[in-house]
């Protein structure tokens, strides 16, 4: 289904906490894309027909702020509250969890912990929640408006779930489970969605069990039994989560980097005949703890891509399905009911190539954003994009100036497309990117 090489590079390009080769962001480029886009209507953006949940607004997305870079598409999906649909695979999911974490407080094996329930906060953060709580430095890339929805330059949609964390932590819960749509600026294929849903889970563990913690420096409780307790207790929970979820299934841990634990660890599993990243997470750094006022106590954390279990669980080959509104696809799945998806079509894809200059003809000064461009194929056409591929690029020995050449496979999930819709379709799309000051071949 995903193929591993295409995988880790896609993951490579979306893991936005780890440092990455970054285009460059251009402020004007963010609200050029605002104001040019705006008047756009999507073509193929698929109206909800199931009831819209109470964040289901455009309007406090789509804002007339200088930084604003959200698009009528993405502000269409805000609110849909997939995850809280009982018989959407997404909703499956979120309530097996769930189901796995409330056990943990009952069985013979538990710690008696309970973990607090959060699934309908407010998708629209501060740049406080999402990053700095979190220690995430104003230079990060994934602070970038190229990567991260703006409504203003301090209000955004939350790029993760972690974006919550602080604020439980404050109010002084010990344990909990944050459920929620996430939005990044991304690239396009059958894995990657500019829109999907995460679950965190926090848990502080006794004070009891951490008094050793107690004075040591960085380095120290790095190597104490104690921060060696809280990584075991983690990787044991999320392993039994993976067979609760799965039955046992082959998995393994690799170290990560996120700027708000230490140390962190992503876990695979192998789906496929290939390894899948399912999660990231970590012992909670001592200094998130320090910014929520709970420096007394230590615990883990993790985050995990609801969109990404669903695809291996429910065998479904496509992340657009999740938003479809087609009846075909929502009568075959069931509350608490993990089924096989059967597709029901498999329409042929129209490809359409596109190249341009990424400068206007009097410069060589490349300000080219790519998740710019993406977007605006986005906008444009909506669910119909089914990935898009660079397939060539090369600098001018003479001029110095950079070409590129893009693939966009479009096809329709439930029909037939003509060549006339895609052709009229590709022409919006080359004239919205000229707006982006690149000049088409
Ligand atoms: C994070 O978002 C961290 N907040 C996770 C975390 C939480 C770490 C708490 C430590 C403590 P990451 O960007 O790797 O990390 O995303 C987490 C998961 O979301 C991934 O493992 C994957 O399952 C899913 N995911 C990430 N990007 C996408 C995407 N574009 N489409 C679908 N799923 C995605
Ligand atoms: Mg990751």
């Amino acid at each position: 289904m995903i193929q591993l090489a295409s995988r880790r590079a896609a993951a490579h390009i979306s893991q936005q906490w780890r440092c990455k080769n970054h285009l460059p962001h251009r402020k004007t480029a963010a609200a050029a894309t605002f104001s040019t886009l705006k008047t756009t209507t999507p073509q193929a953006c698929t109206p909800s027909l199931a009831p819209l949940g109470k964040y289901a607004d455009p309007s406090r997305y789509l804002q007339p702020h200088p930084n604003n870079n959200i698009t009528p598409h993405i502000a269409s999906l805000v609110g849909r509250d997939l995850h809280l649909r009982p018989s959407h695979p997404i909703g499956i999911i979120r309530s097996k969890i769930q189901e796995y974490f409330a056990s943990l407080s009952t069985s013979s094996t538990a710690d008696g912990t309970t973990y607090k329930i959060f699934d309908a906060e407010d998708p629209i953060v501060t740049t406080q929640q999402c990053f700095d709580d979190l220690r995430i430095p104003p230079d990060h890339p994934g602070r970038a408006p190229s990567d991260t929805y703006y409504i203003t330059d301090t209000k955004l949609l939350r790029t993760h779930t972690s974006a919550h964390q602080s604020q439980h932590l404050r109010s002084g819960v010990d344990a909990f489970l944050c459920c929620g749509d996430v939005y990044r600026r991304d690239e396009i294929d059958a894995t990657h969605y500019p829109a999907f849903h995460q679950m965190e889970g926090v848990k502080l563990m006794s004070t009891e069990a951490m008094i050793g913690a107690n004075g040591l420096n960085e380095e120290e409780w790095l190597q104490s039994p104690e921060c060696q307790l809280i990584e075991a207790d983690l990787k044991a929970t999320l392993e039994g989560l993976m067979d609760h979820l799965f039955g046992p299934t082959k998995k393994r841990w690799n170290e990560d980097f996120f700027p708000f634990t230490q140390p962190s660890f992503e876990l695979e599993i192998y789906h496929n005949d290939e390894w899948m990243e399912v999660l990231g997470c970590g012992v909670i750094h001592e200094q998130v703890l320090y910014l929520s006022n709970r420096s007394d106590r230590r615990g883990w954390a993790f985050g995990l891509g609801l969109e990404r279990l669903a695809m291996i669980l429910f065998k479904i080959p496509d992340i657009r399905l999740f938003w479809t509104e087609d009846e075909r696809f929502h009568r075959q799945f069931k509350e608490g009911k993990i089924v096989e998806f059967q597709p029901y079509s498999k329409f042929p894809p129209v490809f359409k190539d596109i190249a341009f200059w990424t400068s206007d003809k009097h410069t060589t000064s490349d300000n080219f954003v790519e998740n710019d461009f993406f977007d605006i194929v986005r906008s444009t056409a909506g669910d119909l994009v089914e990935r898009i591929e660079l397939i060539d690029s090369f600098t001018h020995p003479k001029t110095g100036r950079s070409s590129r050449c893009y693939r966009i496979s479009y096809r329709s999930m439930d029909r037939n497309l003509t060549n006339e819709e895609i052709d009229e379709l590709q022409f919006k799309v080359r004239d919205e990117t000229s707006t982006l000051g690149c000049q088409l071949r």
